[in-house]
């Protein structure tokens, strides 16, 4: 198949989802064309079969701001003509499904190359239910051709928020050999000089990700004894609230805030517990990303964490907020070796067993197939 794919392409969980779908796609002998504002961060490697068109932006003293969303339906038409795409995939409904509809509709009737809208979180649950957006989003969405959800949690909100069902879970996913612990010593000397475990978070530092529950888990777990530091992954406006926290709390010492890092496996590598206290979160790709590399996760039972994280068995669940309770749950695992190993291990043969490549990227192949077959017998 010849397939376009739409994502945000520097910031967040969806960009990566999308990237290394189109990589796992592209091995599988499809040709996949990114349609974006910029080269994807994931996407380090183009190719005959993983190729990359750039929105290109005019500007015009006349616009307030640029209409990106117009921008990006033009070049997804042109790739779509010139390239002869299959079908769009987009990921993020707002604006992507729109732009691809736009392209869709301005191709019509020479070429039907039909939108595929995978929801990620946000786009449902924050911005697309903001008044300012819904109806466009439900419109985006209800005019797609075929429609995914990466959790049933999001599919339910889906159907709560905007009385559409008509949608296909297919969760995230993990490369069990890209993603799984090996040994990265230097790193760990450098982070852990007194060899102290460590307890990592990874996000994009935002208000939703609550990265200031870290510093306050670290705390507590400090005042309960247990040498241990905090290393956070990541950026993003929360990041001077949690160092001016930790500077509060005299922790700061104990903090290596080390920014974004392309290769997150070494972090992940490093771990004892993965922290992931988030206000939100619809899947958690931060959570099953650990959990491949044997790092049990402590994190708040919201949204669609509870499908990845089984509370008791490959991590803790709390009450969004509840630090005790976390920093509670971070110290039992990391005063008590067995248990941090057998949840960790665990943690690798669920992630595996449920969301592996090699299970995952054939739903969506075949819901790709799904889709086409539809639309060759309504014409
Ligand atoms: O967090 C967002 O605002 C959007 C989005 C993103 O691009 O990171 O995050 C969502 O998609 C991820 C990948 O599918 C999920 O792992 C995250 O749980 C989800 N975030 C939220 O629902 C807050």
């Amino acid at each position: 198949m010849n397939i376009g794919i739409t994502v945000y392409p520097t910031y967040g969980g969806s960009g990566i989802v999308g990237s290394e779908l189109g990589k796992e796609l592209a091995e599988r002998g499809h040709t996949v064309h990114f349609i974006s504002s910029s080269l994807p961060t994931r996407l380090t490697k183009l190719s005959e079969r993983v190729r990359f068109h750039q929105v290109k932006m005019m500007s015009y003293p006349l616009f307030e701001h640029q209409p990106y969303t117009l921008a990006l339906a033009s070049m997804m038409a042109k790739v779509a003509e010139t390239e002869n795409l299959d079908l769009l995939h987009v990921h993020y409904a707002i604006p992507h499904s729109i732009s691809a509809i736009l392209a869709r509709e301005s191709l019509k009737p020479n070429h039907y190359v039909p939108v595929i809208t995978t929801l990620h979180g946000t786009d449902i649950t924050l911005v697309g239910a903001d008044p300012s957006y819904l109806p466009i989003t439900r419109y985006g969405i209800a005019q797609s051709d075929g429609v995914t959800a990466i959790s049933h949690y999001l599919k339910h909100e889906t159907e709560e928020t905007f009385q559409f069902d008509d949608i296909e879970v297919i969760p995230n996913f993990v490369c069990k050999s890209e993603y799984a612990r090996h040994p990265v010593e230097e790193l760990r000397a450098s982070l852990a000089p007194q060899n102290e475990p460590l307890l990592v978070h990874v996000s994009t530092l935002r208000p939703v990700k609550r990265p200031v529950d870290c510093v306050e888990i670290l705390a507590r777990v400090l005042k309960k004894g247990i040498k241990t530091r905090l290393v956070m992954v990541g950026d993003g406006s929360e990041r001077a609230t949690c160092e001016q926290r930790a500077r509060d709390l005299g922790i700061f010492d104990q903090c290596v805030f080390v920014g974004e890092q392309p290769n997150i496996v070494e972090y992940l590598s490093v771990a004892d517990v993965l922290l992931l206290p988030s206000e939100q979160e619809s899947f958690g790709l931060a959570a099953l990303e650990a959990m491949a590399c044997e790092v049990p996760v402590v994190a708040s039972r919201v949204g669609g964490v509870p499908e990845v994280v089984t509370d008791g068995e490959t991590g803790f669940l709390s009450n969004v907020g509840d630090t005790d309770k976390m920093a509670e749950d971070a110290a039992r695992l990391l005063s008590d070796e067995e248990l941090r190993r057998q949840m960790g291990s665990r943690a690798r043969e669920s992630a595996l067993a449920r969301y592996n490549t090699d299970i995952v990227i054939p739903k969506y192949i075949e819901f790709y197939e799904k889709v086409l077959k539809k639309k060759s017998e309504a014409t």
